[in-house]
């Protein structure tokens, strides 16, 4: 039998992550603080235990990690780069503090990172580095600021169907194979520009309900071992498809429980391996989309509680 969910641990894993400043574990995260921040916020959120992390002192370290180019890096004094401007204007939003930072400012660093003729979106000023993540990024990012009319949502639609595959999925660049995070990324992607009229509504349900394994758990392409944050890529993209149904919830849920740590709190991958804020983010949402364990709803497309997004300005 599966164990409960260890809700009161998790907030204290969640918030123990904050008080780690005297280990070597907390600066070698540093690369990742900017998205930290939002998996743990968004967590605490969903198991209304928010309040747990200071409001002020998280507006102010935001703040803190912006650049005069209008884009946020994951840390203080780090680059800029679009993944991390993102959980820095999610952070905002969750917190309902996005006049603490410039709109048209941020628009400005992030809507420039798409090429006009092809629709591509790059990470950074400097990169040539191109994929379906990005394009998913910048679009939450100016959604959210109310500036997708800076953008050309046609262009990077374009773009997204090129990604699609014969099974139905997409891959992260266009002619690479269908990935679960592919999907999630083309599928949100389309669902901001309203374009969901363009995916292969049956056979991409098939390929995804087909990521569930014996044992419950979803993997992100065939003949690989399943994760929990797959959960998430997987039930997100069936969630924005309305077909939730197609799974077998109870063992998901299974799986999922599994992989907390009893004695620290947090989940990881799979049962047994260790645990950290990104799979603890990514297992309590899926919890949330399986409408499990009394959470907050979670929104499918933006990863964002649902409660959050009625403030949303499109
Ligand atoms: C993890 N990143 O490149 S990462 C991430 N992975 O920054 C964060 N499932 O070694 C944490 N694997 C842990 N805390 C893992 C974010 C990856 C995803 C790796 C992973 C997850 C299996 C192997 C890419 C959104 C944003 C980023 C990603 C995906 C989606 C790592 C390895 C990679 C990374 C960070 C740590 C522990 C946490
Ligand atoms: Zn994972």
């Amino acid at each position: 039998m599966a164990p409960e969910f260890m809700r009161e641990k998790h907030i204290a894993y969640i918030q123990s992550l904050d008080n780690k400043q005297d280990e070597l574990e907390y600066w070698l995260s540093e690369h990742l603080r900017m998205n930290g921040i939002y998996w743990g916020l968004t967590a605490l959120d969903l198991m209304g235990a928010r309040d747990v992390l200071a409001r002020e002192k998280v507006i102010e370290y935001v703040k803190s990690c912006q650049h005069a180019n209008g884009g946020f890096g994951a840390h203080p004094g780090h680059d800029p780069h679009l993944l991390y401007t993102l959980s820095a204007i999610q952070i905002l939003f969750i917190e309902d503090a996005l006049d603490a930072v410039d709109a048209d400012t941020v628009a400005k660093f992030v809507a420039p990172l798409q090429d006009r003729e092809t629709g591509t979106v790059r990470g950074d000023v400097t990169g040539d580095e191109v994929d379906t993540r990005f394009v998913y990024a910048a679009m939450q990012c100016l959604s959210i600021l109310g500036k997708l009319d800076q953008f050309d949502v046609a262009k990077a639609v374009e773009y997204i169907d090129q990604c699609k595959n014969y099974d139905g999925g997409y891959g992260f660049v266009p002619g690479a194979e269908s990935h679960a995070g592919g999907v999630f990324t083309c599928l949100a992607a389309l669902a901001i520009a309203n374009r969901l009229d363009l995916v292969d509504k049956d056979l991409l349900s098939w390929w995804l309900c087909e990521r569930q394994l014996p044992a419950g758990g979803l993997n992100g392409r065939p003949e690989k071992l399943p994760d929990v944050c797959y959960s998430w890529w997987v039930l997100s993209s069936l969630a924005i498809l309305g077909r939730l149904d197609w799974i077998d919830r109870q063992k998901l849920r299974e799986f999922i429980l599994d992989a907390q740590d009893d004695e620290q709190g947090g989940i990881a991958d799979r049962k047994g391996d260790m645990v950290d804020v990104f799979h603890t983010h990514f297992g309590i949402a899926a919890l949330s989309l399986l409408g499990f364990e009394n959470l907050e709803p979670v929104n499918p497309v933006y990863c964002l509680p649902e409660h959050i997004m009625g403030r949303h300005k499109m």
